[in-house]
């Protein structure tokens, strides 16, 4: 299938055997009727970002970043990834809070909204380390939607963790 609309999904986790659940949900995501994984970046190693500043006494995030392409809609997308971290035991309590798997829409094609439920581009992808780095990998020309290219604001991050 190359026909559908180019989607990015962000990977992270910082609880349980985190290799082995992003490795099964990008599994199961490749497998999803729909959706084709056209590429995915190795995992990288980054301390857990908290509303208040990264806390390096917390356990350290697996992230990673895949480039999709669909023929579901954004909010069957985003669907899909809530039962995804659902099966792979995400328990939501506090904000930013430790994880099993996060699973994130970061863009779908052009489509901007505002939607609190799913809001496109994801409003923080542009400011994160963990998820441009990783994104640059799997697509060096990557562009996010009102932002510009990833390589360029990934330059203009000072470095660490976001
Ligand atoms: N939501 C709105 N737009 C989107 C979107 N584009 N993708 C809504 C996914 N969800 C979206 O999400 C909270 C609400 O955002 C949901 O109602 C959803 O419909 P959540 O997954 O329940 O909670 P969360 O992930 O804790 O909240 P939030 O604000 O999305 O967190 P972030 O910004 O994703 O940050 N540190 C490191 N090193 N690596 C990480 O991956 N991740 C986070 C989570 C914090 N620190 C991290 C990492
Ligand atoms: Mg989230």
């Amino acid at each position: 299938m190359s026909a559908g609309t180019p989607a990015v999904v962000a990977f992270g986790a910082n609880l349980g055997d985190r290799v082995a659940t992003i490795e099964a949900a990008a599994d199961a995501l490749a497998a999803t009727a729909g959706v084709e994984l056209v590429a995915i970046a190795p995992l990288i190693e980054t301390p857990a970002l908290r509303p208040y500043g990264v806390d390096r006494d917390a356990p350290a995030y697996l992230n990673t970043v895949a480039v999709l392409r669909t023929t579901l809609e954004p909010a069957e997308l985003h669907a899909v990834l809530r039962r995804l971290e659902d099966e792979f035991g995400r328990v939501r309590t506090e904000r930013w809070g430790d994880r099993t798997l996060d699973l994130d829409l970061i863009v779908f094609g052009e489509v901007v909204q505002d939607d609190p439920e799913l809001t496109l581009p994801h409003p923080r992808a542009h400011e994160r380390d963990f998820v441009l780095r990783p994104w640059l990998v799997a697509d060096p020309l990557a562009e996010l939607p009102g932002h510009g290219r990833v390589d360029g604001l990934l330059a203009a991050l000072d470095g660490g963790a976001r």
